[in-house]
């Protein structure tokens, strides 16, 4: 049977998972790591409560995580890669010690540096990102292989309590870019200024 979602190979396209995930978000706020996470929140919808990392790599779960910490009525979602999540292990063990019930960490598994030429990373060698942020003690921890699966994920990021860490595993796709704004200043502002309203103008 064909799907939208699925591709020829029987992976998932990461640009279905996300749109799936960011449909009728409320007020949710959303980290992207580097490269093709950046394309992908911003292909599905540029939503000023984006907060996409650009060139900023391993960044992406910190971010998430003292976001979560200083907004906590607001749900947060950070879409890491694979090459991100495996530069950032050790934000993980911080995440899994602070266990901030409203963070969900969505990994877009393509086994692949995307962006710089699909080298293979080690989730291609078996590295079990999963296992690793299980062994973090971050209480919801899954990985998702299958269209079936992502309305369990959808609930998760939405009802559950968090921290949630999910391993989605993609097709290692190469899609068109659909670039977010690239100045720092005006993604900054935009942002701190749809969270905070009108406060974050004067501080
Ligand atoms: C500190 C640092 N090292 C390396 C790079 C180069 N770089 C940019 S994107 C990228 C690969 C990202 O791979 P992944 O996170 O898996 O995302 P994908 O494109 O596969 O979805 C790398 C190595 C960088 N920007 N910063
Ligand atoms: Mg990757």
């Amino acid at each position: 049977m064909t799907s939208p979602m699925v591709s020829s190979s029987n992976l998932l396209h990461r640009r279905a998972v996300i749109g799936e995930l960011l449909r009728d978000r409320g007020d949710l706020l959303c980290v992207a790591s580097l490269g093709a996470p950046n394309w992908d929140i911003t292909a599905v919808g540029d939503h000023p409560n984006n907060f996409p990392l650009w060139g900023a790599m391993a960044a992406s779960v910190m971010m998430g995580l003292g976001l979560a910490i200083a907004q906590p009525n607001r749900r947060v979602i950070v879409f890491a890669g694979d090459g991100e999540m495996l530069m950032s292990l050790g934000a993980l063990a911080t995440v899994g010690a602070q266990k901030p019930r409203n963070l969900s960490v969505v990994v877009l598994d393509n086994e692949r540096y995307g962006e710089t030429g699909m080298q293979k990373t080690h989730t291609a060698a078996g590295v079990d990102l999963t296992a690793v942020a299980k062994g973090c003690a971050i209480p919801t921890c899954l990985t998702v292989k299958t269209e079936a699966e992502i309305a369990g994920l959808r609930r998760a990021v939405y009802e559950g309590e968090g921290p949630v860490f999910a391993t989605v595993k993609i097709d290692p796709e190469a899609l068109p870019f659909v670039l977010p704004p690239s100045d720092g200043v005006i993604l900054t502002t935009r942002f701190r200024q749809s969270v905070l309203g009108n406060e974050a103008l004067y501080n």
